[in-house]
């Protein structure tokens, strides 16, 4: 029998002239101040896709300076909220025209499948559609109670130049789970997207001019942590940094954003528990967690890397994940069939592969995969579906965020056992249930340390609901409500009327 299904190079085209990608800074677009460029090659395939313009201190400064510029100006941020709906509504008709377009770039630079970009480009413009209402429902309070000659109000205002630092699993999700709502409470912005995947955040600023919006609203900077993301923390003239990315990186931009006091909202790494009851319905349980752990290659802040299992039912529900997890695509992501792509680099393939060699000599037994897999024409790297018997507590991969397509298998015997195994790690993303019992659902939704808990479901996504973490998955919330509030501030305005003679 093959171990895996693997899916080898199409006949797609990959376009030949890489995409080129510039700086936007105050309504232009432009190269760097000294010239430098950056490329990036897909990971699957090895061909070049972009070549970047790379940022300094002189292209950040000026693109910081334009949206503070834009932002004191006064036009966007006290223009109606139907005014930046409109923009917001008009940007996301125009990524459902540029879908195709967008996904196929998105592919190339990160290596994940073309049906799973397709998707991700469609929930985004979904993002767009649901800040833009949000535009329209900002509003604060009034107190009529202070007495007979006061009122009191107290007002929801932008909270100014916001930095917008994003990674290269979603580059195209991550942005529009930032930007619209930044935009719709009247914020103006500069983004940097990672450097792995700049490509389609130029296309989304190219779409942002086409749809109306005024220059120096958006500004993008395209180039490295260090100097790009590090002047966008530090720099005084920028009043919030919202930032998704590792929680090595969360914590430096704390310190440098503690210089100058400013607000930080921070969606950082998972090691997401999944709990699994023996009454559980154990085909529709393995069925998830197989698409919880090789969803984006594993590569997915949310990605349902451990799973915790009542001892009765652990060799039942292992056989069948394993007997799935065979079955599961591997392959060129430019394949409309490939459920899993490529490794994002051969650094990171390096570190998924560490972490497996090390359980292993901790005493883990690697039941499936475990290495690196070789597709038929492709170039790029690609990590076998890897499941890990055995882990214990100790052991690193139990607890540190592989960001590959491994999935470790821990036991328990009682309810207390699996919270305080699901509860071990110093992550707080997501964690999942699984039982036909309400109660036990409950108990365990209530005592696990998790900004979301998914129960027999995983990863759902809703843009009314509110997603981010607790401990070090970090601080603040996106989506919901919430996802408009972050990029607010509160004003309270004392009112005295009627006679103001002492
Ligand atoms: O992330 P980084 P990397 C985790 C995952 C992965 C690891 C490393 O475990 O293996 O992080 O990925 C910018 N100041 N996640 O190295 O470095 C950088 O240019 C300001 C979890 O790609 O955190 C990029 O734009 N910015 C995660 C962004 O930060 C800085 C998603 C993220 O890069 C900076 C991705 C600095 N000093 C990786 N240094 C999730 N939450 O889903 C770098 N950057």
């Amino acid at each position: 029998m093959t171990q895996f299904t693997l899916i080898p190079a199409c006949s797609a085209a990959i376009p030949t002239d890489p995409f080129i990608g510039q700086h936007l800074i105050d309504g232009a677009w432009v190269g760097s101040a000294d010239g430098a460029v950056f490329e990036r090659h897909s990971p699957a395939h090895g061909d070049l896709v972009s070549r970047s313009a790379r940022g300094g201190k002189d292209d950040t400064a000026r693109a910081i300076a334009a949206a503070r510029h834009a932002f004191d100006a006064g036009d966007w941020a006290s223009s109606q909220g139907a005014a930046r709906a409109r923009i917001l509504l008009k940007t996301a008709d125009l990524i459902d025209e540029n879908r195709e377009r967008i996904a196929v770039l998105e592919t190339l630079e990160s290596g994940k499948p073309i049906a799973q970009a397709r998707a991700e480009i469609e929930g985004a413009a979904d993002l767009w559609r649901y800040a833009a209402a949000l535009a329209r429902t900002l509003h604060g309070d009034s107190h009529n109670s202070l007495g007979p000659d006061m009122l009191g109000m107290v007002l929801k205002e932008p909270v100014g130049v916001v930095s917008l630092i994003t990674p290269w699993n979603f580059p195209f999700l991550i942005i529009s789970q930032k930007l619209p709502f930044a935009l719709a409470a009247g914020c103006t912005a500069v983004v940097k997207p990672s450097e792995m995947t700049p490509s389609t955040t130029v296309i989304l600023g190219q779409l942002l001019q086409q749809a109306g919006l005024p220059d120096g609203v958006v500004n993008i900077v395209l180039g490295y942590g260090d100097p790009v993301g590090a002047l966008m923390t530090g720099d005084e003239r920028v009043d919030m940094v919202s930032f998704t990315g590792s929680t090595a990186v969360g914590k430096q931009i704390v310190r440098t954003a503690a210089g100058t006091l400013k607000k930080v909202s921070l969606e950082l790494g998972g090691k997401n528990p999944q709990v699994i009851f023996p009454d559980a319905d154990l085909e529709a349980t393995a069925d998830a967690i197989v698409f919880g752990v090789y969803f984006n290659a594993g590569e997915c802040c949310n990605s349902g890397s451990r799973i915790i299992v009542h001892e009765d039912v652990a060799t039942a529900l292992t056989e069948m994940v394993v007997e799935m997890s065979r079955k599961v695509p591997f392959g060129d992501p430019l394949d409309p069939r490939t459920k899993v792509g490529a490794i994002i680099s051969p650094e990171h393939q390096a570190k998924i592969a560490a972490y497996v060699g090390d359980a292993e000599t901790a005493g883990a037994q690697v039941v499936l995969g475990g290495e690196p897999l070789a597709i038929d024409g492709l170039a790029g790297q690609f990590y076998a579906p890897t499941i890990l018997t055995g882990v214990t507590p100790d052991m690193a991969i139990a607890t540190e965020e592989v960001f590959g397509p491994v999935l470790s298998v821990l036991t328990f015997r009682t309810m207390d056992e699996a919270i305080s195994l699901a509860n071990s790690a110093s992550y707080g993303l997501s964690a999942g249930i699984w039982s036909r019992d309400v109660h036990t659902c409950l108990e365990f939704s209530r005592k696990v340390r998790a900004g979301t808990v998914w129960t027999n479901t995983w990863m759902d996504g809703f843009a009314e609901m509110p997603f981010g973490g607790v401990k070090q998955s970090g601080q603040g919330r996106e989506l919901g409500r919430y996802g408009i509030e972050e990029f607010l501030e509160v004003k309270s305005v004392q009112m005295r009327i009627g006679d103001t003679r002492p």
